[in-house]
């Protein structure tokens, strides 16, 4: 926006008074071009905006920020800095695809939020870069893992353009077998951290080559992409931000000092560690509300959760994130709002998919444990995967468990697979099994319907209104939810929605206002809570419109993708530019965690089997070898000192080694 003429603040001040006032006695719609020469004479260059209303605005804001930096006039500022244009987004674990996915083995929310991301983001892209007046195509690539065993899914295909979008694709890297082969098959998010160091490699080649030089903005999700991005975004230095979704220190209690029992089959070792690598790394952290952060005075945050925290004999986390650092942000997502709209937009309403919905809740076929025997009642509707924490079984304990519930209202639940033969999952297998005792001991049979997981994103829109048009109500019982996408997507079609109160869907519904919070932990309550809302739905009909539209209400004030992806953008700006200081004390933290990867990380992958693989011997994990190796990590601290500066310097000598001394290029 300025040229080699301005190289003092005086000078900008000027430029900038001097601009302004030009600008001011413009016509408001004055094209940039009339003007740009008279800016380039005063060192301005493009970028500052299309007209000169817009160029006089944004110098306004430059001129605040000059005398008064405060958070709001930086944020107006940066949120008109054409900074972004290329922005790579990395989504590694399992299907990611755009039909056909939701449902299978860890493909959930994390991929319908990316995709919808993606959309926003372009979009805001999009006007951002005209009202700037610029002509830039930006790109955006969602990096995610080719599946050559892809079971119907598109998870073959290298690169897919992102439906409804102009300049975004999904960019699809193998997994590399230790003999250099492309890995066929799908692999368990908890089982893949042996093959992100080479995918890190991989990915940046192809990336750098398709978008002819670095990103301007690397956002990462989950424990994965998050570890892949930093890593690509410490070599190439770009801007980072990362994305939790769903961490799994926060699903399994005492995950941290049970590590040792529960390795082998989670490999929780690996993936706090990579979490605490990568949380520590981000330039900045987005998440969907505060409670992800801090929680609340009941129950830590899902970041919280990091704080502190030790893993007997391996390693202990004396402040492994600051719920204070100002790298958090909240930027909640929302839902596409032209899939999930509500059951009132009659002319809207894809009625010609109704005969399939109605094969789907009361056919015959495929489900004669699960028929519906009285199909006046109101229907309770859940989908999730079948996960543990999603408890799915809880509710349908619950439901077994709750005479009144019973006679009001059916049962309809999507999730997983009916048959665990077919599944490959752990949890989904055990859950399964579950759901058939539940049935059986609870004689559900004329009062449930189980339908397995349905990956028809735009039938399911129709399925939560029609789940509406029985006046039902959708209920999420899980045992944590790190947000909820499901839960968005029914008070988006009007469905009044009961929701766990462990996680985000309890700053979503306001409790008794826009919806209800349940207690997972409490069946009994929470049957009750549904009951009564059912019983006073039927004595006075107007109190379920009421709560649908309290619903509707609450997400136009606080969940959409516009708001979304404004905040993202401005956080990928602003922080780029805090990145440009304090440069001495970003890379002593970065050599720092540098030495943490390559010594605690690299040891833990060691010990993860690929696949085909057995277990290997525990590398320096366990038993003695691990109370040799036990450091007491403290990755927010500028300069390692005392026990681990000793360490430093006994394994490595004075400077510890790069990625790249270590083989990642
Ligand atoms: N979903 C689906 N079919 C299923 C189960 C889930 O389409 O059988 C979708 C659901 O509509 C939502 C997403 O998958 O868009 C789940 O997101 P959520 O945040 O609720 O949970 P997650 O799976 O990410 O933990
Ligand atoms: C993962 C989860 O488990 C959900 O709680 C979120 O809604 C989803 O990711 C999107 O962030």
């Amino acid at each position: 926006m300025v040229n080699d003429t301005i190289d003092t603040v005086n000078k900008l001040q000027t430029a900038l008074l001097l601009a302004e006032v030009f600008v001011s006695g413009l016509p408001k719609f004055t094209p940039y071009l009339k003007f740009e020469q008279r800016f380039q004479e005063w060192g301005l260059e493009k970028g500052w905006g299309e007209n000169a209303e817009r160029c006089k605005e944004t110098l306004n804001f430059l001129s605040e920020v000059l005398q008064a930096p405060d958070p709001i006039n930086m944020e107006k500022f940066f949120s008109r800095v054409p900074s972004i244009f290329n922005i790579v987004v990395f989504s590694i674990h399992g299907y990611f695809g755009q039909e056909k996915v939701l449902g299978l083995p860890d493909t959930g929310g994390q991929v319908v939020y990316i995709l919808d991301q993606v959309r926003s983001m372009e979009e805001e892209l999009l006007q951002r870069i005209k009202l700037q007046g610029l002509h830039i195509t930006p790109k955006i690539l969602v990096l995610t893992r080719l599946i050559p065993d892809s079971k119907g899914t598109k998870c073959n295909v290298e690169l897919e353009p992102v439906e409804n979008t102009k300049y975004s694709h999904i960019l699809r890297v193998p997994f590399k077998t230790e003999d250099g082969k492309d890995l066929r098959q799908w692999v368990s998010r908890f089982d893949i951290y042996p093959y992100l160091e080479r995918y890190a490699q991989d990915a940046s080649t192809k990336i750098l080559d398709i978008l002819e030089g670095k990103p301007d903005l690397i956002i990462g999700n989950y424990t994965d992409g998050n570890l892949v991005a930093s890593l690509m975004s410490s070599k190439l230095g770009v801007t980072q931000g990362t994305i939790a979704h769903a961490l799994e220190k926060t699903k399994y209690e005492d995950s941290d000092t049970k590590w040792r029992e529960l390795d082998q089959k989670y490999h929780f070792s690996c993936q706090f560690t990579a979490d605490m690598i990568a949380m520590n790394t981000t330039d900045f952290i987005i998440t969907s509300t505060y409670q992800e952060i801090a929680g609340s005075k009941e129950k830590p945050g899902q970041y919280e959760h990091h704080y502190a925290f030790t893993m007997p004999g391996l390693c202990r986390y004396a402040t492994g994130i600051n719920v204070f650092d100002p790298k958090f942000n909240i930027a909640a997502p929302g839902a596409d709002q032209s899939v999930y709209f509500p059951f009132t937009q009659k002319q809207k309403r894809l009625t010609a998919l109704h005969p399939q919905i109605e094969e789907l809740l009361y056919s015959k076929e495929d489900a004669d444990e699960h028929i519906l025997a009285d199909r006046s009642k109101p229907i309770i509707f859940s989908m999730a995967r079948l996960d543990k924490v999603k408890n799915i079984t809880g509710l349908v304990e619950w439901y077994g468990q709750n005479k009144k519930v019973r006679d009001l209202v059916n049962l309809v639940v999507v999730a997983g697979l009916l048959n665990a033969a077919q599944s490959k999952d752990r949890e989904e297998i055990d859950e399964i099994n579950k759901m058939h005792n539940l049935i059986d001991k609870y004689q559900l049979k004329g009062q449930i319907r189980w339908i397995k997981a349905q990956t028809d994103r735009v039938r399911n829109g129709e399925l939560y209104r029609y789940i509406a048009d029985t006046k039902g109500a959708f209920v999420q019982p899980a045992l944590y939810e790190a947000f909820g996408l499901t839960v968005i997507e029914a008070m988006n079609c009007g469905l009044p929605t009961f929701a766990t109160n462990q996680g985000g869907p309890a700053e979503i519904i306001v409790d008794g206002v826009s919806g209800f919070h349940i207690n997972p932990m409490n069946g009994r309550e929470a049957g009750t809570k549904i009951a009564d809302f059912f019983q006073k739905c039927k004595e006075d009909p107007g109190y379920w419109n009421k709560m649908s539209t309290a619903g509707l209400q609450r997400i136009y004030e606080c969940y959409t993708w516009k708001i979304y992806a404004t905040k993202v953008l401005n956080m990928g700006s602003m922080y780029g530019f805090w990145r440009t200081l304090n440069k001495e004390e970003r890379v002593a933290k970065q050599r720092y965690l540098q030495m943490f990867y390559n010594l605690q990380f690299r040891n833990l992958v060691k010990t993860v089997p690929r696949v085909g693989e057995q277990p290997p011997r525990a590398a320096a994990t366990t038993g003695a070898a691990a109370e040799r190796n036990q450091i007491v990590a403290r990755p927010r601290e500028r300069k390692p000192q005392g026990r681990v500066q000793r360490m430093m310097t006994s394994l490595l000598g004075p400077k510890p080694p790069t990625y790249e001394q270590n083989g990642y290029r």
